[in-house]
């Protein structure tokens, strides 16, 4: 499979309120866009780095991943996200790799991406997404 390049790096903070002013004011960063994802039970706050974005996410709900990843590890990287092209068979492949995906098929996140997650638990402990842009 091809991965080009780190599409973002999503970390879990207790607030979106709390956290923006730091990556704004401090980093000199603007948060381009704050978008709800219901399936996902977070909500989302997006600033570019470079070619690189960084997704803040706060949960929306007490079962959110989020929440639970916020209740036994603390706020901090929650996971890495790269970019690759045909992540139908990109999944197809890191399946066939032995590696245990969290979505077997593609699904809709932030952005209108599609994309999907590999368990921790096979990627040497770091929550890994794969996304495609459907429009590029
Ligand atoms: N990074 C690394 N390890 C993680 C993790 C993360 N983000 N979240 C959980 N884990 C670890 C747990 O600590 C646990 O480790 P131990 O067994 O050593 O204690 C292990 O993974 C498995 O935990 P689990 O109890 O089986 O499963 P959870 O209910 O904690 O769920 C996970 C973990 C990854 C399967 C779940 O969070 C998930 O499906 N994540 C994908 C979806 C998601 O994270 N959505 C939010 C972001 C959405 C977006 O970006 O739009």
């Amino acid at each position: 499979m091809k991965v080009s390049q780190i599409e973002h790096l999503g970390i879990a903070v207790k607030s979106l309120d709390e956290a923006i002013p730091y990556w704004e004011n401090v980093l000199g960063l603007k948060c381009y866009s704050i978008e709800e994802v219901p399936d996902q039970k977070v909500k989302t706050a997006f600033f570019k780095v470079g070619e690189v974005k960084i997704e803040l996410l706060e949960a929306t709900a007490d079962d959110s991943p989020v929440a639970k990843f916020i209740e036994k590890k603390g706020q901090g990287v929650h996971h890495v996200a790269f970019a690759v092209e045909g992540l139908e068979d990109a999944l197809a492949e890191v399946n066939s790799k032995g590696v245990e995906l969290i979505d077997k098929a593609p699904r809709k996140g932030a952005e209108g991406l599609d994309i999907a997650f590999l368990h921790p638990k096979s990627t040497f402990g770091v929550l890994t997404e794969l996304c495609e842009d459907p429009e590029k």
